[in-house]
C-alpha cells in the first residue's frame, strides 16, 4: 500500500518534487553509518599499508577521518560507492561496490517503497542508478574532485539525462536519502518546480572538468529558472523524491561538517534502466513474488557478475551515455 496522500502524490505530479521527512527509522540510518564507519577502516587501513595515505587517522570520527583520508587519497570516494565506476576506458579490475546489509536494508525498506508505490505502483524495481555523495565542506574538497558531484559541486542537471536512451520511456523515480540533516548552508537539493512538466530533456552540455558531470547552461535555466528556485531541506532520515525531468541541483556545502546522502532510482519492474552495465533488482512484487532479491549477499553477486562481465568484454556497451550530451561540447552555449 502507498504511504503518500493524495495531497502529496499531487504535489510531487505539480511540482516536480516531494519532500518525505521521517521516512527511515533512525535504527536504518545508524546501521547504515555504523557500515561505513567499518567500511571506512577497512578502507583507510588498505591505503595506509598500500602507502597511499600517511595515517589512519584512527582517533578521527567518520567525518574528518573521510574528510582527511580523501584529501590524500581522492580517489577514495570510489572505494565507498553503491556503484561501480560509470567509465569503460581503464576500468580497474579492483574496483569496489559496497554492497552492504545496511545499504540493502535502506534500499529495500518498507516505508521507503510505500512512497514509491504511491508514485509508480507495487511492481518495483531498484535501478542500479545509485550513489553515495558524502560531500566535505567546501573548502577541504580536493581539487581534483571539486567539479565532481559525488564530492564537490552538483550542477543543474536532469536525471533522465544520464541514462541511456533505452530508457526514455522509463518511470524512474528518483529517492534522494538525507543521512545527515540537509540544510541549504550544508548542500540540500534544490529544484525548479514546474520544470519537469514538459516531460522532455532540455539542452545539457558535457561536463568541462568531468564530461559525465553533464550540466543545464545558465541561459537555457533562463533568469525565470533562477528565480522560481526552491530549496528541498530535509531532516536525516527524511527523503526527497524528484521526477525524472525536474531541473535540480545542490548548493556548495558551507558548513565545516560533512553533508552526506545517498540518491537511489525505482521503477515500473521490467522497464529498462538506462545503465544495462550493472545490476536492476525486484524489491516488491505482488505479481512475482519469487523474483524478489531478498538479501545482500544475493545483491552483491549481481554487482559481482556485472563487474566479472564488464572486465571479460562480455558487456560490450558504453557503461555511461557520454554520447548524450559530448555533441555539444563545440556550442557556443557550452563555452
Ligand atoms: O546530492 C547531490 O549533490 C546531487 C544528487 C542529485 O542531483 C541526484 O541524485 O540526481
Amino acid at each position: 500500500m502507498g504511504a503518500l496522500t493524495e495531497k502529496q502524490i499531487r504535489a510531487f505530479h505539480d511540482q516536480g518534487y516531494l519532500v518525505v521527512e521521517n521516512v527511515l527509522d533512525e535504527g536504518v540510518v545508524k546501521a547504515i553509518e555504523d557500515e561505513y564507519s567499518e567500511l571506512l577502516d577497512r578502507e583507510v587501513t588498505e591505503l595506509f599499508q598500500t602507502g597511499r595515505i600517511s595515517s589512519t587517522y584512527p582517533h578521527l570520527p567518520f567525518g574528518p577521518r573521510y574528510v582527511a583520508a580523501l584529501s590524500e587519497e581522492p580517489a577514495l570516494f570510489e572505494r565507498v560507492n553503491i556503484s561501480l565506476p560509470l567509465y569503460n576506458e581503464d576500468f580497474p579490475a579492483d574496483a569496489k561496490v559496497h554492497t552492504g546489509p545496511a545499504v540493502f536494508a535502506m534500499l529495500t525498506d518498507p516505508g521507503l517503497l510505500d512512497c514509491i508505490e504511491s508514485l509508480i505502483g507495487p511492481e518495483i524495481q531498484s535501478n542500479p542508478v545509485q550513489h553515495v555523495r558524502i560531500k566535505p565542506p567546501e573548502e577541504s574538497v580536493p581539487q581534483s574532485l571539486a567539479e565532481l558531484s559525488y564530492v564537490g559541486k552538483t550542477t543543474w542537471h536532469q536525471d533522465m539525462g544520464a541514462l541511456m536512451d533505452e530508457a526514455d520511456d522509463t518511470e524512474v523515480v528518483t529517492a534522494w536519502v538525507a543521512i545527515t540533516t540537509a540544510s541549504r548552508d550544508n548542500g540540500c537539493l534544490c529544484a525548479i518546480p514546474g520544470s519537469h512538466k514538459k516531460g522532455e530533456l532540455v539542452l545539457h552540455c558535457p561536463g568541462k572538468g568531468i564530461a559525465a558531470e553533464n550540466y543545464i547552461p545558465a541561459s537555457v535555466l533562463g533568469e525565470a529558472g533562477k528565480k522560481r528556485v526552491v530549496p528541498l531541506p530535509v531532516r536525516r532520515g527524511g527523503v526527497v523524491l524528484l521526477n525524472r525531468y525536474t531541473q535540480h541541483a545542490a548548493f556548495p556545502n558551507k558548513t565545516d561538517q560533512i553533508r552526506w546522502s545517498f540518491d537511489l532510482r525505482y521503477n515500473p519492474a521490467g522497464q529498462p534502466s538506462g545503465r544495462p552495465a550493472f545490476p536492476s533488482f525486484v524489491a516488491r512484487s505482488i505479481d512475482d513474488p519469487k523474483s524478489l532479491i531478498r538479501d545482500a549477499a544475493q545483491w552483491t553477486s549481481l554487482w559481482q557478475e556485472a563487474h566479472r562481465r564488464i572486465l571479460s568484454g562480455q558487456y560490450e556497451g558504453p557503461i555511461f551515455n557520454a554520447d548524450r550530451w559530448s555533441k555539444n561540447a563545440d556550442l557556443p552555449i557550452c563555452a
